[in-house]
């Protein structure tokens, strides 16, 4: 038997890695522009804003929350992979709903394009400007509205951080039912524009599920209430689902009441090592079985994402070195029926000879040392100088050959070819880098990468979106109908098109 009192390697020991956790802000400052991943859009006919318009928003919000200052202009321009640079001249700031509706009545009416953003952690170039969109930014929507400790329902502005709301939520004894890497900059209302995934969504589901009411302000300035708080409520169209997954195109979301968990008091964490991919999918297989009612995440990462935390970032994996690690994450009430649990499930992966090292972590700071690990290969990988970023979903027989075959088709062309991801919902990061931008690179990359996906019906976004980045892919995912469609209540919804433009939609 393991025990699950504190950490435990078992197997065989190995050196464990000086898993140094870090706070999860990012402050990174060295990377080079690739302004040429990005695709090509011309400018649309919105109006140049001019000091009729900023006298405007400085008499709705004051100096302090209507930015001009060129330093801090460039923070709000430039993405977090450092992959584009906006020329927004004005960031706004607004505190409520209200002040929102003014400023999108007045874009609206002015036809002044509007670039939504959030904690802007986003990974598609959803939350920055391409040209010169005045960006709305959530960050002083941050006020927590309401919990209600009988059903776990969170209310909150939309610009509150994530990390912020599961400490919170954590004080009474809940969680929320999202987690990301990003957790400690990104905010719920981003997390809802992309339909945020993560590393909970084994045990949670999507946030379509687990968000119970919103409060979105139309392109029109009209503010939409569709707070509900209710778990059942068929009440004719559910229009909040416009809102979640559609990146800031259709609405402002500035409020919602999202759905939380009671938390679990006993965790554990298994960090495993695999010699073979078909290991890998038979232990996913295993435990998913053996661990229904415990599973909480089940997460994956190859060697060579291992060499890029260790070259970058001197994290080193907790174990020997193996082609593939997997991590288990579960989560109880019952620390002895835990413990039972996860050592009938790992016994029966050695007897079966689907891992062949491993270590358990049951105490936070190690459990966190694990979990940085995983959560930090995005930010190791951003030391490479260029990277070719892909989020992809697959069936679990496709999941690495995705990897395998890019791998073959870039060669020495490229520093890296990465792969890791969310195992048990099927959706593999796929991150290729070289030094500077290489032009070939990325064509050999696309379209085939979405093609390859798409024959093997796969989705050329698991969980980042489209945002600027893959406009030109979606219609290998979605049919003319309902691209035509999407266009119809874009329409519909923002007839001047001033929301976010440039994303999404073709
Ligand atoms: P932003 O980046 O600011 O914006 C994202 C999009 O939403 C933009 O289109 C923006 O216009 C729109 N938007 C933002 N706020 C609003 C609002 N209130 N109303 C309307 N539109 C709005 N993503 C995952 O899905 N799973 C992961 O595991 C994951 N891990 C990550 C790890 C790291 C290290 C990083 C850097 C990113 C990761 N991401 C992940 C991507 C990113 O964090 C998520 O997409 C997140 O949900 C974005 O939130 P944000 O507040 O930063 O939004
Ligand atoms: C993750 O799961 C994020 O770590 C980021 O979705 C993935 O950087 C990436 O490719
Ligand atoms: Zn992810």
């Amino acid at each position: 038997m393991f025990p699950l009192t504190s950490s435990y390697n078992f197997i065989k020991r190995s050196v464990v890695g000086q898993c140094a956790f870090q706070k999860t802000k990012f402050f990174i400052q060295h990377f080079k522009f690739q302004q040429s991943t990005f695709s090509s859009t011309n400018r649309g006919n919105f109006k140049t804003a001019t000091s009729k318009d900023v006298d405007f928003f400085l008499s709705l919000l004051g100096k302090s929350r209507t930015i001009q200052d060129v330093d801090e202009l460039k923070v709000h321009n430039t993405d977090w992979l450092k992959s584009h640079q906006g020329k927004s001249p004005l960031v706004l700031r607004p505190k409520t709903t209200e002040e929102i509706s003014e400023i999108l009545q007045y874009c609206n009416k002015e036809k002044l394009a509007v670039c939504p953003q959030g904690g802007n952690t986003g990974l598609v170039g959803g939350s920055i400007p391409i040209y010169d969109e005045i960006v709305l930014s959530m960050n002083l929507m941050n006020e927590i509205l309401h919990f209600d400790e009988n059903t776990g329902v969170l209310q909150c502005q939309s610009g509150c951080i994530l990390e912020s709301l599961e400490s919170y939520a954590n004080e009474k004894n809940f969680t929320v039912p999202v987690d990301l890497g990003a957790k400690g900059s990104c905010q719920i209302g981003g997390n809802l524009s992309t339909n945020a995934g993560g590393l909970r969504f084994v045990k949670y589901g999507s946030l379509h599920g687990n968000v119970l009411g919103l409060k979105a302000v139309c392109a029109n300035g009209e503010i939409l209430d569709c707070m509900n708080t209710m778990r059942k409520n068929n009440t004719g169209y559910d229009l909040k689902h416009m809102f979640i997954g559609s990146e800031g195109t259709l609405g402002i979301i500035t409020e919602a009441a999202i759905l939380c968990y009671p938390k679990s008091s006993q965790t554990a964490v298994a960090f495993l090592g695999c010699n073979t991919f078909e290991q890998v999918l038979k232990t996913a297989q295993i435990v998913r079985r053996q661990l229904p009612e415990l599973l909480s995440s089940l997460e994956m990462l190859d060697n060579e994402a291992a060499d890029t935390l260790r070259d970058n970032l001197k994290l080193t994996v907790p174990i020997s070195k193996h082609p593939f690690y997997v991590l288990v994450e579960i989560s109880g009430s019952d620390s002895e029926y835990n413990e039972k649990k996860l050592n009938e499930c790992l016994n029966l992966l050695m007897e079966e000879n689907h891992i062949s090292d491993g270590t358990i972590a049951t105490d936070s700071t190690r459990m966190k040392a694990l979990w940085s690990v995983r959560e930090r290969i995005t930010e190791a990988l951003l030391h490479e100088g260029c990277g070719y970023k892909y989020d992809i979903s697959l069936p679990l027989k496709h999941f690495y050959n995705l990897v395998k075959v890019m791998r073959r088709r870039l060669g020495t062309k490229v520093t890296r070819c990465v792969g890791y991801g969310h195992l048990g919902d099927g959706n593999v990061h796929f991150n290729a880098t070289t030094k500077e931008f290489d032009l070939e690179v990325l064509n050999l990359i696309e379209p085939f990468i979405y093609e390859w996906t798409v024959q093997r019906k796969g989705s050329i976004s698991a969980e980042h979106g489209i945002g600027y980045k893959k406009t030109k892919y979606l219609c290998l995912n979605q049919t003319d109908a309902a691209i035509g469609l999407m266009k119809s209540l874009k329409r519909l919804m923002d007839p001047n098109g001033i929301l976010n433009p440039y994303k999404v939609l073709p």
